[in-house]
């Protein structure tokens, strides 16, 4: 497995110097931010960016994201030129050496919170979601906590998307997203890039949105769509982990070899579809850390890996979950459980 560590670019107060630091650390995962979603990276843009990477001693073999435009996920006029487009950075990523690339297909939304500061017991602050909460909020007047959120959407222009997506709801949801898979993935399989969806995060729906990679039967139906290594998984265990009923340790060993990406973070179940993000170790949290990394190493998986969001702790402040020190402890902590259960098999 190799290790690496999410980096936002420039402007990411966790500088590459820093990540380099961290013991076993092979790469970062990154993205070129100077284009909005749906537009086609610069040649020059992905060189630098690995320039970058590489300069610090790091390798640049992950990409996260490339963003789905919605148009793609409503499937509307719009959406052939964009997937168009969304292959022509496929290639240009592959042709930089870029090996594996994570996504999304969550409707409007990313990864949802309700609250972005909860108190731990310790004194760290963390992201926590609470589904009653969320549904007291209204999207439509911005009461929402959400550190992926895209702060261009107007309000009209919100109301109109929500809007839209009742109307296409899951079926045809899942269609849109076969279309996609089918231009795209014979493009991964052509330049060697692995694509690798990533899981709903919370996985279920709200404000009327559907949310279709949540469970494993809705794996099994994804991953059927179009049956080629080059289209898989990342497996994020806190995302699919807020929902008690998804059998995680099952799930790692069942899609081993289409888990291209990892993202190995611990959650704690306070209440029904209630959890707060916590350290990363089995013993913070309600995941069973150690058993998804046994069941991974059981199957000879070798794929990146990444820790996930961390707390807030030692009075750091920055982007919510993606400061420096939590993401380092747990760092070091992936890499150990990695090496214990490597050498006792
Ligand atoms: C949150 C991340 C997500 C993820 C995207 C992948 O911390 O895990 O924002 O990057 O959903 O497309």
């Amino acid at each position: 497995m190799k290790l690496t560590f999410r980096w936002y670019g420039d402007s990411d107060p966790v500088t590459l110097e820093k990540i380099r630091q961290i013991p076993t650390m092979s790469g970062i995962v990154s993205a070129v931010y100077d284009v909005a979603p749906g537009g086609v990276w610069s040649r020059e843009s992905i060189a630098e960016l690995k320039k970058k990477a590489n300069d610090a001693g790091l390798e640049f073999e992950v990409v996260e994201s490339v963003p789905v435009p919605e148009d793609i996920k409503l499937g509307n006029e719009k959406a052939p030129q964009l997937i168009e487009n969304y292959c022509e950075n496929i290639r240009r990523l592959g042709e930089a050496g870029v090996k594996c690339v994570c996504y999304n297909f969550m409707p409007v939304f990313d990864w949802l919170r309700s609250e972005l500061e909860h108190a731990q017991p310790d004194g760290a602050n963390a992201l926590a979601y609470d589904h009653a909460e969320v549904l007291k909020m209204d999207p439509l007047k911005s009461e929402l906590s959400l550190p992926g959120w895209d702060a261009s959407y107007t309000k009209e222009g919100l109301r109109d998307l929500l809007n839209q997506y009742k109307e296409i709801g899951e079926e045809q949801l899942w269609k849109n997203l076969e279309v996609f898979l089918k231009a795209v993935i014979p493009v991964a399989e052509e330049v060697g890039i692995k694509m690798a969806i990533h899981p709903d995060d919370p996985p279920w729906g709200m404000f009327g949105l559907p949310r279709i990679i949540t469970c494993e039967e809705n794996y099994d139906r994804f991953l059927k769509l179009v049956d080629s290594p080059n289209n898989g998984l990342t497996f994020c265990t806190g995302s699919l982990g807020a929902d008690p009923n998804n059998d995680l340790v099952k799930m790692a060993s069942k899609y081993a070899d289409r888990i291209h990406f990892l993202h190995l973070r611990n959650i704690k179940y306070d209440g029904d579809r209630c959890f707060e993000e916590v350290g990363h170790p089995t013993e913070c949290g309600s995941i069973d850390m150690f058993g998804i990394v046994k069941a991974l190493v059981d199957k000879d998986w070798d794929g990146y890996v990444r820790p996930d969001h961390g707390r807030m702790i030692w009075g750091e402040k920055g982007r919510y979950g993606y400061g420096l020190f939590d993401r380092a402890l747990g760092a070091t902590y992936i890499a150990g459980l990695f090496e214990a259960v490597e050498k006792l098999r």
